[in-house]
């Protein structure tokens, strides 16, 4: 076989971030820097030969040739197979879906998710493991241990290119590369899990939605659900044809970057229901005419409402969720009597829970909800589970919202993000916070006591791995929580996030707008942090 070892020094910036190795694409170009990151993940996920591999990415800049040079070094490392996703497009959940159903060793996913794309912008990659989740921590910090010390890689020597483009095999070498259709079996995933002839008809009867692929990767999978599967108009989905720089936006969908639906959704021509979802399709946003869900009560809802879907009706094991996303799903857990739980940012922690039958449905803050039908969160699962539930229970957005609220109490929540900060300022604000928390139990600041305060430490249940230093969190007497924490997906500098919630039970008090209600405690963080004093900065760069 024509396998060559080429020689080369270690970077000492590959460690992965909350969701992978993600930096900017000329980053990624430098000569032997995404090979050596995929030799350090071959290296470390056990013995690769005769194994098939799943790849794909979100359609970004870089990614077809990216695509290339991983098929490559696939062939000389000894997998038999390799299924890519047609030109070189997989969604994050398709990935997992295909993962899971083919039975693959693993699968190499090539996105930097809702970081905007483009040849001066973002490039990512990560491997998700057979259960189709991202790989957890231990083999992570395997790979980043690897990327220290390698030496040498192994890549075919074969010039030729693979045509991502049609369906079929081909042969690179003795391995096999099958291009696969990239939406089939995640749509018919899809169909097995909701109740599409009653989606359909709602439809058929005049309900309206829109769509807004923001030029990423769910553009084919919406259009062919959305519109050829279950009737929507032609249209419906917007910006649905995925561009290599997301048309010069940034592909994150919230009130902010999807500001084009937002617009729409709060304007007398809304439709019924709005959604959209970012580069690589695990994100979604859900809004009704006049009215934002936020991802938090989104998670709540779904829980509250699985009764509607046939394939979640009384199968709900348990319900996940992020630390800082919002308490709402704990409401409705507590109520229906499921077990809850609290895990770290990022949706590796979710998959020991999913794959030891404790809990079904899964959610962060930060756009992202799913369910144990596959191990990564599912944008436009997440729209469908939405859809399905408006069919069955025939009541707007709003009304569901307000019903829930009503039933379970609010829990307002926003996050404030301070995007690129010095690092060595981001760093030192988390570090005299992690000092302060130490004794501010039982203290007041402002009206509020506090109950407790600690840097979040997360032991997973299942196999008792301890992951360090997730968050600080300050939680008030009355139910309040402000947690600080720094990102783990950004390319350029550091970015502070600070996530508010409080809960209201008072239906008086329910309809108040969300950063008044939540004015206090954003007030009292910047004066806890010492922000301005140490990052100079008095305004969130996004509010979400
Ligand atoms: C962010 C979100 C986190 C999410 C992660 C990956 O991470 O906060 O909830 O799991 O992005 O999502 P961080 O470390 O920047 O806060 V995706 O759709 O970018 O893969
Ligand atoms: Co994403």
């Amino acid at each position: 076989m024509p396998v060559t070892t080429i020689t080369t020094c270690p970077f000492d910036d590959q460690k992965p971030g909350t969701s992978g190795l993600r930096k900017k694409v000329k980053h990624f170009q430098q000569t032997h820097y995404l090979e050596n990151f995929v030799q350090s993940i071959f290296a470390s996920i056990g013995d690769v030969q005769g194994k098939t591999l799943v790849l794909g990415g979100d359609g970004r800049y870089y990614n077809k040739q990216a695509i290339q040079i991983i098929l490559k070094m696939a062939s000389a490392n000894g997998f038999s197979r390799v299924l890519v996703g047609q030109n070189g497009i997989l969604s994050t959940p398709a990935a997992s879906v295909i993962i899971r159903k083919k039975q693959t060793f693993g699968g190499i996913i090539l996105s930097a998710s809702h970081n905007p794309g483009g040849p001066d912008e973002d490039f990512g990659i990560k491997y998700n493991t057979s259960n189709g989740g991202p790989a957890p921590e231990k083999i992570t910090d395997a790979i980043y241990a690897k990327t220290k010390e390698i030496s040498q890689y192994l890549i075919s020597d074969n010039s030729s290119e693979i045509d991502l483009s049609q369906p079929g095999t081909h042969d690179l070498d003795g391995m096999t590369v099958e291009i696969i259709d990239s939406v089939h079996d995640y749509a018919l995933l899809m169909h097995e899990l909701f109740d599409f002839t009653a989606i359909r008809d709602m439809i058929s009867q005049g309900f309206t939605l829109c769509f807004d692929a923001m030029h990423a990767v769910t553009g084919p999978y919406a259009v062919e659900i959305l519109e050829n599967q279950l009737g929507a108009a032609k249209g419906s989905v917007i910006n649905g044809i995925p561009k290599e720089d997301f048309g010069g936006e940034h592909p994150d969908p919230n009130l902010v970057h999807a500001h084009h639906l937002a617009e729409l959704m709060f304007s007398p021509q809304s439709p019924d229901f709005g959604a959209a979802s970012d580069g690589d399709g695990d994100r979604n946003m859900i809004v009704g005419n006049n009215i934002f869900v936020t991802p938090s009560d989104s998670l709540a809802i779904l829980t509250a409402n699985a009764e509607h879907i046939p394939a979640y009706k009384g199968k709900i094991l348990g319900v996940a969720r992020s630390m800082p996303t919002s308490q709402a799903s704990d409401q409705v857990a507590k109520k229906l009597g499921l077990d809850s739980y609290e895990t770290p940012t990022g949706w590796k922690f979710f998959g020991n829970l999913m794959d030891a039958d404790k809990v079904t449905l899964c959610g962060e803050e930060s756009f992202g909800t799913g369910s144990s039908h596959i191990r990564e969160k599912d944008g436009l699962w997440a729209v469908l589970f939405w859809l399905n539930i408006l069919a069955s229970r025939k009541e707007s957005v709003a009304d569901i919202v307000h019903k829930h609220w009503q039933e379970f109490g609010r829990n307002y929540y926003s996050r404030h993000d301070y995007e690129a900060i010095e690092t060595k300022a981001a760093n030192q604000v988390m570090a005299n916070l992690r000092e302060k928390v130490k004794n501010l139990s039982n203290t007041k600041i402002g009206s509020l006591t506090v109950s407790y305060s600690d840097d979040f430490c997360y032991t997973d249940p299942i196999d008792n791995s301890v992951s360090e230093h997730q968050g600080i969190r300050i939680g008030f007497t009355n139910g309040s929580r402000v947690i600080f924490r720094l990102s783990g997906t950004g390319t350029s500098g550091a970015t502070l996030r600070i996530y508010y919630e409080s809960y209201e039970t008072n239906p008086d008090n329910m309809h108040q707008e969300t950063q008044q209600a939540l004015s206090e405690l954003i007030t009292l963080s910047v004066e806890v942090s010492d922000l301005k004093a140490l990052t100079g900065r008095t305004e969130a760069t996004v509010i979400t």
